[in-house]
């Protein structure tokens, strides 16, 4: 079963998950990292809200950086407060291309591909049940969201 989110028109766009996350849903971002500045940035987070205020808990914020040599960021914002980063220093995007990230939902973690390549995984410290929204953000344009549910 495959939903497709409203295509983001600008970033930020942050937009409701269908009920909740479970246990082997995947979601599919597709989009282009945008050429411009040195320092781009952008986001995927897993948050439990879709309103922007007061601030959400994010489950799941997966931030590439291209900087020092590129590297990705994975996090959780709880509480009003990041906790401790696990960081990747590998970048598997290319300014001015277009990707593909899949992010699969497992029992015990976030499963992220990018372009069909295993990427990392990020254990939950927040129940998946509590995602209700996607957001993305930062130096990309996003072309498709979609979401599809375990069979
Ligand atoms: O910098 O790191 C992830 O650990 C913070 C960033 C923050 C996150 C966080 O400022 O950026 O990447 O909400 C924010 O400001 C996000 C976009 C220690």
């Amino acid at each position: 079963v495959v939903f497709l989110s409203p295509v983001p028109q600008c970033l930020p766009f942050t937009g409701p998950i269908d009920g909740s996350l479970s246990n082997g849903m995947m979601v599919i971002i597709s989009g282009t990292v945008s050429q411009n500045c040195d320092r781009t940035r952008f986001h995927i987070d897993f948050e439990s809200a879709s309103s922007q205020n007061p601030q959400n808990d994010i489950a799941f914020h997966f931030n590439p950086r291209f900087e020092e040599g590129g590297y990705v960021v994975c996090n959780t914002f709880e509480n009003q407060s990041w906790g401790k980063e696990e960081r990747k220093y590998k970048m598997p995007f290319l300014k001015g291309h277009s990707f593909k990230v899949k992010i699969l939902v497992k029992h015990d973690s976030f499963m992220v591909t990018v372009n069909e390549d295993h990427f990392l995984e990020y254990k939950h410290r927040i129940p998946v049940h509590k995602v209700k929204a996607i957001g993305v953000a930062g130096g990309m344009e996003v072309s498709d969201i979609s979401f599809q549910k375990a069979a």
